[in-house]
C-alpha cells in the first residue's frame, strides 16, 4: 500500500474517533504520544478492509483495536469510542491485521449473540440499528495476548 492510501486510512480512523492531532498513533508510522520510541510495523490491509459508507472502521492488530495498547485503553480510558444517535443504522467493519493470532469483536446488547473470532487477515462487517440508548461496551470475547486492552471499546448511543 502506498503512503497516500495509508495516510488516508489513518485520517479516516482519526476522524471517526474524533481524535486530536496530538494523540495520533499511526499504523505504519512512528509516533506514539505515550511511547515515542515505539516504531509500529507497516501493515498491509486485507481486501475489504475499508470504512463502510457512513460507518466505522476498526483495525485489530497486536496492539488491539486501533492501537488500544499504545493508547492505554483501560478502565479510565475507553478506546475506541463510537458515537451514534438512536435509530441510526450502524455499520462497523473490523479487520484483523495481526499476523499471529485471532481477536474477537462484540458489541454489548447489539452484537453479541454469537462469539466472533477473526483469524489473521480476516475482515468482518456488522450492521445493526441502534435502537437502545446508552453505553455499550465493545470487547473481545476470545482469549488473546492483549486481551485486557481489548475490553474497553464503547458504543455510545445518544438520543
Ligand atoms: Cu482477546
Amino acid at each position: 500500500m502506498g503512503r497516500t492510501s495509508r495516510t488516508t486510512l489513518v485520517l479516516v480512523v482519526l476522524t471517526l474517533l474524533g481524535i486530536s492531532a496530538s494523540s495520533i498513533v499511526l499504523i505504519g508510522g512512528v509516533k506514539s504520544s505515550q511511547n515515542a520510541a515505539t516504531t509500529l510495523p507497516t501493515v498491509k490491509l486485507p481486501a475489504g478492509c475499508v470504512r463502510p459508507s457512513g460507518g466505522f472502521l476498526i483495525i485489530m492488530s497486536e496492539y488491539g483495536y486501533n492501537n488500544s495498547v499504545l493508547e492505554g485503553a483501560g478502565p479510565s480510558k475507553l478506546w475506541p469510542v463510537i458515537v451514534v444517535t438512536q435509530g441510526q443504522d450502524v455499520k462497523i467493519t473490523v479487520c484483523n491485521v495481526d499476523t499471529t493470532q485471532s481477536h474477537g469483536f462484540q458489541v454489548s446488547n447489539y452484537f453479541e449473540n454469537t462469539i466472533e473470532s477473526l483469524a489473521p487477515g480476516k475482515v468482518l462487517t456488522v450492521s445493526f440499528v441502534a435502537t437502545k440508548e446508552g453505553n455499550f461496551p465493545i470487547y473481545c470475547a476470545i482469549f488473546c495476548s492483549i486481551h485486557l486492552f481489548m475490553e474497553y471499546g464503547m458504543l455510545r448511543v445518544t438520543s
